[in-house]
């Protein structure tokens, strides 16, 4: 099977770079975006999202005329749909007590809509956006069949999820696994015939509701694990004990492998995707349910260790490092390090906030430090909510002479205990009650 043309339709964080490969790789390439301001970033040779070799692959693909922006599809061989499916902010769904998180689908619903007058007998179209089980088979499918054409007979129809880790997506867009599900077995053939591109990693082929189902297991297992590390976190201080200490000691077993607790799980997909099982079958995901509400709840215990080290919070000095996700990312996106300073604000404390990978970001009802410095000055406690490479190598010995601070938490095990109380800090870890200094708060 021969594709020539193919058409993108979302130029986000996983549209853009695989747009960009396919047209690099030979394929003329249109990319839609229903954002005006995307169009005219790209049509001016630059790109709207923070990722490496993104823009490096989209001037290559620009300059050897295979890429163009454009703010409707046009007609094409393929279509590929990589549209976001957020979950609603001002609706929950309700069953028997289980209160979950509503998927939004008007974005990939919208995508399809967009291409029915384009839709041409023999045409591919494969959806990647992160979906609820089904929703290929049986929202996908029947808009597209508005065209009068049938899916799985006059045009081929996939589910074929994004894997990608952000940081490293040019890279495992071409070398990790491809997971190809068609609606019949002659669609998913067509999907991996497109992938084969450049996909240098297995692509696999399967029906299109394994292939969904496969997306969310695997962002499911990985919250789920964290959970429990969370949880362990909780347990350990109950007990005296340094969960750090006994993570390490328990991954000593070949077959055990416990992942971090840490202040809660953010970004966009983690936290959102096991929400699309709950939706789709309450009754029966109440594993996966509790561990949202155990990550969700993180957030809560950090100011209740917070609270137990510097007593009422009415007034209290604090310099939150970190906003970002994750480590090392820029990416402010669902942080929970955003929702325990929320919090602590809303225990009347005052928080200077700093993120050195995007120091002047506007988030509501934060306070940003125009520094490192100028959040630690008249700080109490100093609070690391994100393990960034260099907030992990900060000095306790400078930072003694830069602050009144005499306290620090430190959420995710970035910094070594001995070293802070050497230096005259009051240190606490999230998870460790065993090296925990003594308050009289
Ligand atoms: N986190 C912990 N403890 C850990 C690991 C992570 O608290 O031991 C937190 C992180 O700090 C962060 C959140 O979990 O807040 C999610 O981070 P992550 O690194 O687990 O995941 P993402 O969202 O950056 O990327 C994931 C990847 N999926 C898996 O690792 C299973 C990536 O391969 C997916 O493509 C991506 O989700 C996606 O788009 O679904």
């Amino acid at each position: 099977m021969k594709f020539n043309k193919l058409c993108v339709i979302g130029l986000g964080y996983i549209g853009l770079p695989t747009a960009s490969t396919f047209a690099i790789h030979g394929l003329d390439v249109v990319g839609v975006d229903i954002n005006p301001s995307v169009i005219a970033t790209l049509n001016q040779g630059q790109i709207h999202i923070h990722e490496p070799g993104v823009q490096e692959a989209f001037s290559q693909a620009v300059r050897v005329g295979k890429f163009r922006a454009a703010n409707q599809p046009e007609a094409a061989d393929a279509f590929i749909i990589a549209v976001p499916t957020p979950f609603k902010s001002e609706a929950l769904g309700e069953d028997n007590g289980t209160q979950y998180k509503l998927a939004d689908l008007h974005a990939v619903t919208s995508a399809a809509e967009a291409l029915i007058p384009y839709l041409r007998k023999g045409n591919l179209v494969i959806l990647e956006s992160t979906s609820p089980p089904r929703t290929t088979a049986d929202v996908v499918a029947p808009i597209l069949e508005k065209s009068g054409l049938k899916a799985g007979v006059d045009f081929f129809l996939c589910y074929s999820p994004e894997r990608v880790l952000p940081g490293q997506i040019m890279k495992e867009l071409i070398e990790n696994a491809r997971v190809v599900g068609g609606v019949t077995p002659e669609s998913a053939q067509a999907g991996k015939a497109l992938y084969a591109t450049f996909v240098k990693g297995q692509i696999v082929t399967t029906d299109s509701t394994t292939a969904e189902m496969v997306k969310l297991m695997e962002n499911t297992h990985r919250d789920v694990n964290i959970a429990i590390a969370n949880e362990f976190s909780r347990l350990a201080e109950k007990f005296g004990v340094d969960v750090w200490e006994a993570i390490a000691l328990a991954n000593l077993h070949p077959r055990i492998k416990i992942l971090s607790p840490g202040p809660g799980v953010g970004g966009h997909c983690i936290s959102v995707d096991p929400w699309f099982f709950v939706e789709a079958a309450p009754e029966i995901a109440q594993l996966i349910y509790h561990a949202r509400l155990v990550n969700d709840a993180q957030p809560r215990f950090v100011v209740e260790k917070v609270k137990s080290i510097l007593g009422a919070l009415q007034g209290k000095k604090i310099a939150a490092l970190g906003l970002a996700y994750k480590p090392d990312v820029d990416d402010l996106r669902e942080s929970p390090a955003s929702e325990v300073i929320h919090l602590l604000q809303a225990e009347g404390a005052q928080v200077q906030a700093w993120e050195p990978f995007k120091p002047t970001a506007q988030l509501a009802g934060i306070h940003m430090a125009a520094s490192l410095e100028a959040a630690l000055k008249d700080a109490e406690l100093i609070l690391l909510l994100v393990k960034h490479t260099q907030f992990t190598t900060l000095n306790p010995h400078t930072l003694a002479g830069q602050t009144n601070a005499k306290l620090a938490l430190d959420t995710v095990h970035g910094w070594n205990a001995e070293l802070w109380k050497q230096h005259g800090f009051q240190f606490f870890r999230l998870g460790d009650s065993k090296s925990d200094s003594q308050t009289n708060a």
